[in-house]
């Protein structure tokens, strides 16, 4: 590998347990590779360059395991967080294995079940700060529905609230350094599920009680599933100070949920949002939640994940080349990027009303005979992208 694309954990890369220890089981077929221990996972993460492990409660301590069994699971783990330096930044709840969750957690039409949601996900928080993770990412997978009946919509927002309050209220009460992430995404396992995109879940935001406690966890894969932007989508929460986390995969278009690895699927979305993501100088983990296909063996495991470092140092470089290429910054300048930044009316209303070159005298037909550039501009991202700038 050249050592220009070796990651290093200031890179912050980060992976789930679940990612790697993925054993291949899909609704077609069984498991094509044995359970991987946490232990071997957090090892074999921190030789390939990660900063970052991180895990559902489930990943780490089976469902239903007894108190000593859970604290014997702990302590191996920490003991390899330890040895190896690999820090977890982030936790989540498995709220969508058990079948007791198959009408979802905290809005399950079945109260006691909603209240079993809550406490799994508190007892997990708890966890979770022990272990010094500053971002709780919550993805509801079964909050959803198959049918219309079947779900008043309305009603389960209103638990869906009621959920994330209480929690919110459970970490300030306990002093916990922690914030919520929600991560949207459009439908699987559900048919379709609640807070579909980042847009919802931006809006569902605003709604809850203590608002600055949560921003969203968008997935590459999960946005594309719903036809969207996918940069355009970060650049919003970014916009409105609410990327918290990221989860980072491939996809290629409007189907199931793949989690290529990062880089994998559309190439073209992953160097505008390396670009985007550095740029704007996001800071938190580069989380990858992505399942190497179940065609590998562990040795194309590992050759995915690191796959998914190597992808985004590659992206990292080139995007930083295109914005350090004079041509490119010229082609920007000549695409109106610039003044695009310059606000439209900053001499106020009146003068804008006063202004007769903006209406009366305003050269219409010579405007919508300006070309805007962006052909060239796009071509020049294209050419540092295939490497042939640069
Ligand atoms: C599934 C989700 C899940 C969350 C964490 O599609 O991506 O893995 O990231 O529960
Ligand atoms: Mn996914
Ligand atoms: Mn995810």
């Amino acid at each position: 590998m050249h050592p220009r694309y070796q990651p290093t954990p200031e890179d912050k890369f980060s992976f789930g347990l679940w990612t790697v220890g993925w054993q291949g089981r899909d609704p077609f077929g069984e498991a094509t590779r044995a359970a991987l221990d946490p232990v071997e996972s957090v090892q074999r993460l921190a030789e390939l360059g990660a900063y970052g492990v991180t895990f559902h409660d489930d990943d780490l301590i089976p469902f239903g395991a007894s108190d000593t069994e859970r604290e014997a699971h702990v302590k191996r783990f920490r003991q390899a967080l330890d040895a190896t330096g690999l820090i977890v930044p982030m936790a989540t709840t498995n709220l969508f294995t058990h079948p007791v969750f198959k009408d979802g957690g905290f809005t399950s039409n079945d109260r006691d079940v909603r209240r079993f949601a809550l406490r799994k996900t508190i007892r997990n928080i708890d966890l979770a700060a022990e272990l010094g993770a500053r971002t709780y990412v919550a993805w509801g997978g079964r909050e959803g529905a198959e049918s219309g009946a079947a779900k008043d919509v309305r009603v389960a927002l209103d638990r869906m609230k009621e959920a994330f309050d209480l929690l919110g209220e459970y970490v300030l009460e306990q002093g916990y350094d922690l914030r919520f992430a929600i991560e949207p995404k459009p439908n699987e396992p559900r048919g379709d599920i609640l807070l579909p995109t980042v847009g919802h879940a931006l809006a569902f935001i605003e709604r809850l009680e203590r608002p600055d406690l949560y921003g969203v966890n968008p997935e590459v894969g999960h946005e594309q599933m719903a036809g969207l932007n996918f940069p355009h989508s970060i650049a919003q929460a970014l916009w409105a100070g609410k990327l918290f986390h990221i989860d980072l995969n491939g996809q290629t278009g409007i189907k199931y949920d793949q989690d290529l690895r990062f880089g994998a699927g559309d190439v073209r979305s992953a160097f505008w949002l390396v670009d985007l993501l550095e740029s704007a100088g996001y800071e938190g983990p580069r989380h990858f939640d992505f399942k190497p296909p179940r065609t590998e063996d562990y040795d194309g495991v590992w050759a995915s994940a690191a796959g998914c470092m190597r992808n985004y140092l590659i992206l990292r470089e080139r995007t930083a080349a295109f914005r350090d290429d004079p041509e490119v910054q010229e082609a920007l300048r000549a695409a109106g990027l610039d003044e695009l930044a310059t606000p439209t009316a900053a001499d106020g209303l009146a003068a804008l009303l006063a202004d007769r070159t903006a209406y009366e005298e305003f050269d219409v037909t010579a405007a919508a005979e300006r070309g805007m550039g962006f052909e060239r501009l796009d071509q020049l991202a294209m050419d540092h992208l295939l490497g042939v700038r640069g």
